[in-house]
């Protein structure tokens, strides 16, 4: 299914209520890399992210080491960024928020 590419003023607007996520290189895509207390508060992240995920239908590219968490964030149906990965992003910011992670 085609969904629309975020781009333009819509875009930036969006981007700027991201703080800490950055525009992947060599893709149309963001990025930020999550910091938690431990391997606990990490997966627990995870865990909120993967629920809400599975339930929005749209998922994260992500990797794990104990406490950090890389996540990359593309709407392959759109083949590039799209709204959803804005949505996703948000609820991501909160969740790593309510489990004390700081981005790095
Ligand atoms: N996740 C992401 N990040 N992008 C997609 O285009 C996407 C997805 N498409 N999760 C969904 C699943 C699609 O493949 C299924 C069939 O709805």
């Amino acid at each position: 299914m085609a969904i629309a590419k975020l781009e333009g003023a819509a875009r930036q607007a969006a981007l700027q209520s991201l703080p800490g996520w950055q525009e992947a290189t060599g893709r149309d895509a963001i990025a930020k890399t999550f910091l938690f207390a431990d391997f606990n508060a990490a997966f627990g992240f995870m865990t909120r992210v993967a629920l809400e995920a599975e339930k929005a239908d749209h998922h994260p590219e992500w990797f794990n080491v104990y406490n950090r968490v890389e996540i990359t964030l593309t709407t392959h149906d759109a083949n590039g960024l799209s709204e959803r990965d804005v949505k996703l992003a948000t609820f991501i910011e909160a969740a790593a928020a309510a489990l004390g992670g700081k981005g790095k």
